[in-house]
């Protein structure tokens, strides 16, 4: 297993449309376990493959409190069927955005078809918390971040501090 190097924004990776995984074989498997192991490290409670640089549509999530009961899971190639007419607000964060939080209004409930680490066909109904980070993550999979929600005055200023941030790692480099 291996901690990944996470990608963060302005990299262009983040707007890639993921593509499905075809199969779970050892390869992904391994991926899998690198993409716990980054996340839990962050430490965050999803991750989406294209996060360390592969553009499946892959998912890891916990949203368990602290490590005395972990709950892992797998979403493999997720689909919402169905979501609530219903809104929540959460303050939202991104691991491919450090340090920046922002309140965004998503579906309170949602129904979600993925298959498990086995390819097992599932579905299961999530609210709160675990709705909307597996609404965070499928966007995600289809290269839209939450930034995307707020205004453009705010993206704007969110992305330019990033670019800066950007050049002066190129600086120093
Ligand atoms: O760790 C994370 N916390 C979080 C909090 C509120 C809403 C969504 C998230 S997901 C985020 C990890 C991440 O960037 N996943 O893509
Ligand atoms: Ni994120």
């Amino acid at each position: 297993m291996a901690i990944r190097p996470l990608v963060i924004v302005p990299d262009p990776q983040l707007r890639l449309i993921s593509k499905p995984v075809e199969r779970m074989d050892a390869p992904m498997r391994r991926l899998v376990d690198d993409m716990f192991e980054t996340m839990y490290d962050a430490p965050g409670i999803g991750l989406a493959a294209i996060q360390i640089g592969q553009p499946l549509r892959l998912v890891t999530m916990d949203v368990s409190r602290r490590d005395d009961s972990k709950e892992p899971m797998v979403l493999v190639n997720p689909e919402i069927v169905w979501a609530s007419e219903e809104m929540r607000e959460m303050e939202e964060g991104c691991l491919s955005i450090p340090e920046y939080y922002e309140t965004v209004a998503r579906p309170d409930r949602v129904r979600v078809a993925f298959r498990d680490v086995d390819f097992n066909p599932r579905e299961i109904e999530a609210e709160g918390v675990l709705a909307t980070c597996i609404q965070h993550e499928i966007d995600h999979l289809n290269g839209v971040l939450f930034i995307d929600y707020l205004s453009k005055l705010k993206r704007e200023r969110v992305m330019r501090r990033f670019q800066k941030l950007a050049r002066h790692k190129d600086d120093v480099a």
